[in-house]
């Protein structure tokens, strides 16, 4: 019998991970011989624990590739992969021709939810339960109105209803916010080490409801006090806001500090640390 591997994109996120373990219990309820893998070897650590807390061990799905098998991709749609890729369930738009059999790509909240639609039935109420948190930290709890459909929180609210799941905690856990209990731990959350040709650069953000100026400044200190211990020519310090509805970036030097604000929010893996790469390679 044919043995199929899903597999989700590169630094897997939550979406990622759950959306390929629920095709994998979907499939083998369907009778399939089916494994869904994790060939990377470092997990961010947020995404860890956020899964872990659901029930996920992600350390279970880390495992190498399988040579010549028959691949599914989950959550995107350009990993490359050593063998053919057979299915593709994605929720990110492209204008590329794909060129697999079974292309399904649809704007919807989450790839979990993609996966869910296709048979509802199927799947117990702690997996559903998994799918609106999916939708919760794909869509930062429905704030990023490009990444879902308006009946997207409608079905999200029905499905908490009938689980008996309170939706107004989940909608807060989606949004990851990040304790400010200790300060001198928060500034550091994320914490990323980049080199960009001689430039070492360092990053963390924090995910707020809202924050005062004092909480600010104090963070902002620290990092500059980071900077200096691990040398960094630069750290880079993002701040979101969830009641103002705002991204502040602050680029902050052994002796200078600059911040940036944005009535958005700003994703640091695909806008802010390309910018900062690109100056960077430009300086030499
Ligand atoms: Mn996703």
């Amino acid at each position: 019998m044919k043995q199929y591997v899903i597999v989700g994109h590169e630094n897997p996120d939550v979406d990622s991970i759950i959306s390929g373990y629920l095709l994998e219990q979907l499939l083998k309820r369907k009778g399939y011989v089916v494994e869904f893998i994790i060939p990377d070897k470092e997990i961010d650590r947020d995404t860890k624990l956020f899964c872990q807390k659901y029930g996920i061990d992600v350390t279970r799905y880390q495992k190498d590739w399988v040579q010549n098998a028959d691949y599914i991709l989950v959550d995107h749609h350009e990993r490359q992969v050593p063998g053919n890729v057979i299915a593709i369930f994605d929720h990110h738009p492209t204008s590329k021709k794909i060129d697999c059999p079974n292309f399904l790509n649809k704007r919807i909240c989450s790839t979990a939810m993609l996966i869910y639609e296709l048979s509802p039935d199927s799947f117990l109420d702690e997996e559903k339960k998994l799918v609106v948190l999916a939708n919760f930290v794909d869509t930062v709890s429905f704030h990023l109105p490009d990444k879902y459909r308006t009946e997207d929180i409608e079905l999200t609210k029905e499905l908490c209803s009938s689980l008996h799941l309170d939706y107004g905690e989940l909608e807060k856990e989606g949004m990851m916010l990040t304790s400010l209990n200790d300060l001198s731990k928060s500034y550091c959350n994320g914490l990323k080490r980049y080199q960009f040709g001689p430039y070492f650069v360092m990053s963390s953000y924090i995910q707020v409801l809202e924050i005062t100026e004092e909480e600010r400044d104090t963070m902002v200190q620290f990092c500059q006090k980071r900077l200096r211990e691990e040398k960094a020519d630069l750290y880079v310090f993002l701040i979101v806001t969830f009641f103002k509805h705002t991204t502040t970036v602050y680029y902050i030097k052994e002796n200078t500090m600059k911040a940036e604000s944005y009535s958005y929010f700003v994703s640091r893996g695909s806008v802010i640390m390309p910018k900062v790469e690109s100056y960077f390679l430009q300086q030499k």
